[in-house]
Parts: C-alpha cells; sequence; structure tokens
C-alpha cells in the first residue's frame, strides 16, 4: 500500500501539551524495565496519526541513561520505508519520551515496535493495535 502523507514521524514542538494524562497506557516488562505508552487519542483511527508518550523506568525510577526509537508498521503487510526506526524526543522530565506517529492509513493490525538502548544493550517491547475501518 501507499501513504499518502510523506514524512513518517513528526517531531513534537516545545510547549505541546504533556500527553500523560491520557488512561489508555499500555505497560511492557522487558528484562527488569518497565515501559508504559500513553497516546491520543487514546484509541487510534484510520486516517489519522497520534501522539504517543512513553515512560521508561528501571526498578520503579525514571531510567534517564537509556533513549527509545519507535517504528509503526502493519505485521502482515509489506510496508516498506513506513518500518523505519525513529527516535523519540525526550519528554520534560528523565526517562520520558514523545513522538508523533505517522498516519495509519488503513484499518487492521498494527504494531508500535520500541527499541530501548541503554549503552551496549537494545531491549525491544511492541504494542499491537488492531484498527477499525471507519464505518
Ligand atoms: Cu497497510
Amino acid at each position: 500500500m501507499r501513504r499518502n502523507v510523506p514524512g513518517i514521524f513528526v517531531v513534537m514542538t516545545a510547549g505541546m501539551l504533556s500527553l500523560a494524562c491520557s488512561d489508555k497506557g499500555q505497560q511492557r516488562e522487558v528484562d527488569g524495565m518497565s515501559l508504559s505508552v500513553f497516546s491520543r487519542p487514546a484509541v487510534f483511527e484510520v486516517g489519522s496519526n497520534a501522539e504517543i508518550t512513553a515512560t521508561l523506568q528501571r526498578n520503579g525510577k525514571p531510567a534517564g541513561d537509556c533513549s527509545l526509537r519507535v517504528r509503526q508498521y502493519m505485521p502482515g503487510m509489506e510496508m516498506g520505508a513506513d518500518a523505519a526506526w525513529h527516535t523519540m524526543e525526550p519528554d520534560r522530565s528523565a526517562g520520558k519520551f514523545r513522538a508523533t506517529t505517522g498516519e495509519f492509513s488503513m484499518g487492521g493490525d498494527w504494531e508500535l515496535e520500541f527499541a530501548i538502548e541503554c549503552g551496549e544493550v537494545t531491549r525491544k517491547a511492541a504494542f499491537r493495535y488492531t484498527l477499525e475501518w471507519p464505518e
């Protein structure tokens, strides 16, 4: 499939609202680290992108020494450059990051896969989302 919006991830500008108040967060535990992901809108919609924030903790404390990258893709479909990795922007506090996704251009199964990079070690965590086609 072809995307109709160039540029997959748009870096958010300073001063945008914090997204952490979205209550539809998801969490993964990886190797003693905890990754929580929140999005706005909380439920992704076909034809739109989403603002995502991620909070990374180790033993309950912000993992400020790590960085996060993310890719957005459909696991069941060849989507070429859409699966490129993007570095998330640090948010206002340690261990917090944000990014804007590309457009969710069709219904079906999507995945946001995160690469947690701490020094030499990279850990991966994936979140699956099923988008309904609009009526
Ligand atoms: Cu597709």
